[in-house]
């Protein structure tokens, strides 16, 4: 039996890439994908994800909007760093079914699920922490969490915090302290993978998945111009990958506190090593994220 996932995300272009991996693992049947603003409005998030499963022919996957602002702030958006529409692409002509909630969305698939649900969390964690906060009974039948976000001693947003948790951090101390085991990614993992241009070419291989990778990743080095010369970080990616392969870095086991001011340590993590239910993923092997992404869109 596949493996029921849900992916909770921001599309972005790192996400869009971690989704084009996780649709191509035969191990997951994908139940569906909720989005979250952040990089973007919800609604350009929306239509970048219907984006990219129309030119990769998974329109049958259910794409569901849900939050539009964080639980007790407004999303700073992404655009300057991602570009036209939050993904450099066109997306004229998608359209946004405000009908759906990603909140009852993914709790009818957990109860409704006969194997416990894994859920990637890609994005600000406001649809997660919700969810949850809602019904703790829900997570008997989560499988595992998985989180990109945050950061210790360092920061992308502001010098101090990490882009998912400085949009929601009272969300993200929710989550991180369900019940639950959670793995995280942060920017710590990423510390040796930023992909430079050479690298990024492995990626765009010929099969569509590679085609609107070459697309999304060359629009944004453009956009970013001399910006780009540290490289691409694949944070979601990576995310994904981690999931599909546990051994392709090492870990450290301990609980994360996070501040929830409103200044620019909002979102700014410490990790507490030892006892605790968080799993950070480190020493991320490049050259196997390079060949895994390659094998996935060799089709
Ligand atoms: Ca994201």
């Amino acid at each position: 039996m596949k493996q029921p996932v849900i992916i909770d995300c921001d599309p972005g272009t790192d996400d869009a890439i971690a989704l084009f991996l996780a649709l191509n693992n035969p191990d997951w049947d994908i139940l569906g994908i909720t989005i979250t603003g952040g990089n973007a409005s919800l609604t350009d998030c929306v239509k970048n994800t219907l984006y990219l499963l129309d030119t990769t022919n998974n329109t049958h996957i259910p794409v569901i909007p849900g939050a539009s602002n964080a639980i007790k702030r407004q999303f700073r958006y992404g655009y300057d760093y991602h570009g036209l529409n939050g993904m450099g692409v066109d997306t004229e002509g998608y359209h946004v079914d405000y009908q759906l909630d990603a909140i009852s969305f993914i709790t009818s698939q957990i109860e409704n699920s006969v194997e416990p649900v894994k859920i990637i969390a890609l994005g600000p964690l406001t649809n997660i922490a919700k969810t949850f906060q809602q019904n703790q009974d829900l997570l008997k039948k989560v499988d595992e969490i998985i989180v990109m976000g945050g950061a210790f001693g360092k920061g992308n947003i502001t010098p101090h915090s990490e882009f998912n948790f400085y949009n929601d951090p009272e969300a993200a101390s929710l989550v991180l302290n369900l019940k639950k085991n959670i793995t995280l990614i942060t920017l710590n993992s990423l510390e040796n993978v930023f992909l430079n241009q050479e690298q990024c070419k492995l990626l765009m291989t010929e099969s569509v998945y590679g085609k609107v990778t070459e697309l999304i990743l060359s629009k944004w080095f453009e956009f970013r111009g001399e910006l780009s010369n540290r490289g691409y970080e694949p944070c979601d990616v990576i995310a994904v990958a981690v999931s599909m392969i546990p051994d392709i870095c090492d870990y450290e086991q301990g609980s994360v506190r996070i501040n929830c001011s409103y200044d620019d340590y909002a979102g700014a993590s410490e990790f507490i090593k030892g006892q605790g239910k968080i799993r950070h993923a480190i020493n991320i092997n490049t050259d196997r994220f390079i060949k895994l992404i390659r094998d996935s869109f060799s089709h």
